[in-house]
């Protein structure tokens, strides 16, 4: 049964503005008048997600020393680790933006990774053989949401490309899919009222995007292991497109010799495309692309084409064409 209604992404502003509401009136009834309650709050709801790392969801959050990479560079601050690892998609566990209250029964140890079809090499990696013997680096690079809320956050990782090299594709191959993990036991949404016959969530890219020297697999962020509500242990990161190509905890990659269907396009045909590049002059159907809204500070900025990653990607998409930006 699909569920098309609950599952198209909400329009942010109208449920952040109702929350922000709520907590008004919530902070009014604890009669709170003059004594600032909302840093307290904020403090009581960090340490809870905190107190779950040490004491359960997050135990296996180690450090990754990973060399920093300056060829990417912001022009904006990080946003905050906490204000990161506290507002995502994760459509698996919740629809909301609350996931990490939601992956506790979430196992990403062990994990393996298959890489299959078009290639001369197909291998199934366990994660942390991974890890280990792939060419670990920083680096900090933009993230867009389709809903229009942005953040910048150090990913560490490798290349996309490196693995790619390690399995030699086959001439045929021009795509590659990616699929994420099917636990009706371990993610709330992927069973009951909100089940879909579309899991796992799957993403696909050009080979000529699969290589570019942008496209990222992140094993971790803010130097540490990937919590889980961000994807872990192993996520997509694709800083040109918008966030829902970026797919999370990934267990196949396959190269195949045609583009592959994928979740959200499926899910929402009229609403989000396989291409998702981003561009201020694209309005989504139901809302502008012009602007973003920062995580942790709610600065707006004004969005910026390719997400100002056309140096690295714009020649993926010559001569220019409408359909590359949805
Ligand atoms: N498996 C899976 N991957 C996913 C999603 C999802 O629901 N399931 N959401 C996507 C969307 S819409 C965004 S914006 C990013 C969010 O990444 P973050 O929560 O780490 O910021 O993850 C993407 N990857
Ligand atoms: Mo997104």
């Amino acid at each position: 049964m699909t569920t098309r209604k609950r599952f198209s992404l909400p329009a942010n502003e109208l449920t952040a503005e109702a929350v922000f509401r709520e907590r008004r009136t919530f902070l009014k009834l604890l009669g709170f008048a003059g004594l600032n309650a909302w840093p307290f709050l904020q403090a009581c709801s960090n340490f809870a997600m905190e107190s779950r790392e040490l004491g359960g969801t997050l135990v296996n959050l180690k450090t990754l020393p990973a060399r920093p990479n300056d060829r990417y560079r912001l022009d904006r601050p990080l946003t905050d680790r906490l204000a990161a690892a506290k507002y995502n998609n994760f459509y698996e566990f919740t629809s909301g933006k609350d996931v990490w209250r939601y992956v506790d029964q979430f196992v990403t140890r062990p994990w393996q990774v298959a890489v299959s079809g078009l290639v001369k090499k197909p291998q199934v990696f366990a994660i942390d053989e991974l890890i280990r013997t792939m060419p670990l680096e920083e680096r900090s690079y933009r993230h867009r949401c389709v809903e229009a809320w942005a953040m910048a956050v150090p990913w560490t990782g490798f290349p996309l490309a490196e693995l790619v090299k390690r399995v030699e594709p086959q001439s045929g191959a021009t795509h590659v899919r990616f699929l994420s993990f099917l636990r009706r036991d371990q993610a709330p949404n992927q069973r009951g009222v909100f089940s879909t016959d579309l899991w796992p969530y799957h993403e696909g890219l050009t080979l000529a995007e699969a290589t570019n020297e942008l496209t990222f697999l992140a094993v971790g962020v803010y130097g540490k292991e990937l919590p889980k509500q961000h994807g872990a242990p192993i996520r997509l990161v694709t800083p040109w497109k918008y966030g829902f190509k970026g797919i999370k905890s990934i267990v196949a990659i396959e190269f195949v010799d045609h583009q592959p269907p994928t979740f959200w396009n499926q899910l929402v045909p009229d609403e989000y495309g396989f291409w998702a590049n981003v561009n201020p002059d694209m309005p989504h159907p139901r809302w502008s692309q012009q602007t973003e809204r920062l995580l942790g500070s709610d600065e707006q900025r004004q969005t910026v084409i390719f997400n100002g990653y056309g140096e690295f990607v714009a020649h993926l998409y010559q001569p220019p064409r409408r359909e590359f930006f949805f």
